[in-house]
């Protein structure tokens, strides 16, 4: 397993769509296994691989856990909602892409996910709580959507600059 580094805003790989995955293969169980380590690193909730510079429909979560509990990750292959509730809910949101970032984000209360698992098995998965939210934080990445993008234009326009800014300052010479 190693670490990669996490792509940050405003890098524009960030709102591509990211492509299914065709065949569940050792290598995609090695990236999988990867995105893990650099989400427990971070640390995160959850991860994309885009957020690696892969643009390829893999997620990998693990929201529901106190932290001394042993770790109980889930992961993710070509995810699909197929049930969302009306109930919404709002949590304070943040992005591993967006550091320091945080917001209230409405979203539905529960969701039905299909996906593959890591051994390539379908399966279906009844999110409620914390684990409903982050699953459609990461499903939104797959579709080059950021939870900035839910925030009003002015709040996330200064947000976008704030990380323009930095970026432009860090190509600057001394
Ligand atoms: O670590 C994360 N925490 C989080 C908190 C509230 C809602 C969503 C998230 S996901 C985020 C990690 C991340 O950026 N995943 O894409
Ligand atoms: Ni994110």
């Amino acid at each position: 397993m190693a670490l990669r580094e996490i792509v940050k805003l405003p890098d524009p790989i960030l709102k591509t769509v990211s492509s299914p995955v065709e065949a569940v293969t050792d290598d995609v169980r090695k990236l999988l296994d990867d995105m893990l380590e650099t989400m427990y690193d971070a640390p995160g909730i959850g991860l994309a691989a885009v957020q690696v510079g892969i643009p390829k429909r893999l997620v990998v979560i693990d929201a529901v856990r106190e932290e001394d509990e042993p770790r109980d990750p889930i992961f993710l292959i070509n995810p699909e909602i197929t049930w969302s509730s009306e109930e919404t809910v709002e949590y304070e949101e943040g992005c591993l892409s967006i550091p320091e970032v945080y917001d209230n984000v409405a979203r539905p209360a529960e969701v039905k996910v299909r996906y593959l698992d890591r051994d390539g098995e379908p399966c279906e998965r009844h999110c409620d709580g914390l684990l409903a939210t982050c699953v459609q934080h990461e499903i939104d990445h797959l579709n080059g959507i950021l939870f900035i993008d839910y925030l009003t234009r002015l709040k996330r326009d200064r947000v976008v600059k704030k990380f323009s800014k930095a970026a432009r300052q860090s190509k600057e010479p001394v």
